[in-house]
């Protein structure tokens, strides 16, 4: 059997699941916030990263039953987590290009948050540069519904794709998310620090508020608290974990 044809069932024999990581303020390493990101694990074949699947499941059209089950997932998560007094913490689900164009995306959204009950300012959802120049007229209609819907948008990856900037003031976008190959770089490559730098400063002239992804080291870190970074995700603070070590952190009841 091929990978996709094993895709296709792995919902339903439960092997889809979620990890989470934390988003923590670079002041005081408070968790705010987690990132929901989807890994699958087969029996024949074992755990296949979602830089693997993600990707087919695009192509062949079955992301739209995967984002489906990752954001109810999430929502209800995230509900669970409010039960334990952790009810101020974001829960961030990455929408995937197809899913970003589809009719449907609004109603969804919605649904998901009236069946888990999750207030809509905790929902963020992440899109690329990508998502939003393909059509930026389109995406502007649908930014708005989700901002009227209350949910949170989040641009992943920043710095990496293309976007006008006047999009970001158009836009009803909340964060930036700088892209975790320029924070890799900061101590070793000026250019890096330089768009870094740039990236923060960007985003807080608007308004916007600014996460660092892949934040390895405490000089990275350090850096970015010197710049005002408001929050710092990556592996020096958590890598994606279960949602039981979640509950942990912040010192709840599990
Ligand atoms: O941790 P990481 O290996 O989890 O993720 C690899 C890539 O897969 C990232 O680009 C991430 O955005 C993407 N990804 C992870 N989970 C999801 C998901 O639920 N939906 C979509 N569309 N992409 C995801
Ligand atoms: O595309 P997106 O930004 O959603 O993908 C997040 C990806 O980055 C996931 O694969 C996640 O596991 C990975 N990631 C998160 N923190 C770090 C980090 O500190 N270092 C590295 N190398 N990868 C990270
Ligand atoms: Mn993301
Ligand atoms: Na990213």
């Amino acid at each position: 059997m091929d990978v996709l044809s094993r895709l296709r069932g792995a919902i339903g024999r439960g092997e889809l699941f979620l990890h989470y990581q934390p988003k923590v303020c670079t002041a005081d390493g408070q968790v705010i916030g987690v990132e929901a990101l989807v890994r699958w694990h087969n029996g024949d074949i074992g755990m296949i990263p979602p830089s693997d699947f993600i990707p087919l499941a695009e192509e062949s059209g079955l992301i739209d039953e995967i984002g489906e089950w990752v954001l109810r997932r999430a929502c209800e998560q995230g509900m669970r987590w409010q039960a334990e007094g952790l009810s101020e913490l974001s829960i961030a689900v990455n929408l995937s290009t197809r899913q970003f164009r589809q009719e449907r995306l609004l109603a969804l959204v919605r649904s998901a948050l009236e069946d888990s009950g999750l207030p809509p300012q905790r929902l963020e959802l992440e899109i690329t540069e990508g998502m939003l120049m393909q059509d930026p007229e389109k995406a502007a209609v649908v930014l708005r519904r989700l901002h009227e819907l209350g949910v949170r948008i989040s641009i992943d990856d920043f710095g990496t794709g293309y976007s006008s900037l006047s999009y970001l003031q158009r836009f009803p976008v909340h964060t930036l998310k700088v892209d975790q190959s320029f924070v890799r770089e900061i101590s070793n490559s000026p250019g890096a620090a330089a768009i870094v730098t740039a990236v923060i400063s960007l985003a807080h002239s608007l308004d916007l508020c600014v996460v660092a992804e892949g934040v390895e080291t405490e000089a990275q870190r350090r850096f970015l608290g010197d710049l005002a970074c408001d929050y710092c995700q990556g592996y020096y603070f958590s890598r994606p974990v279960a949602a039981g070590e979640i509950s942990a952190l912040n010192g709840a009841e599990p």
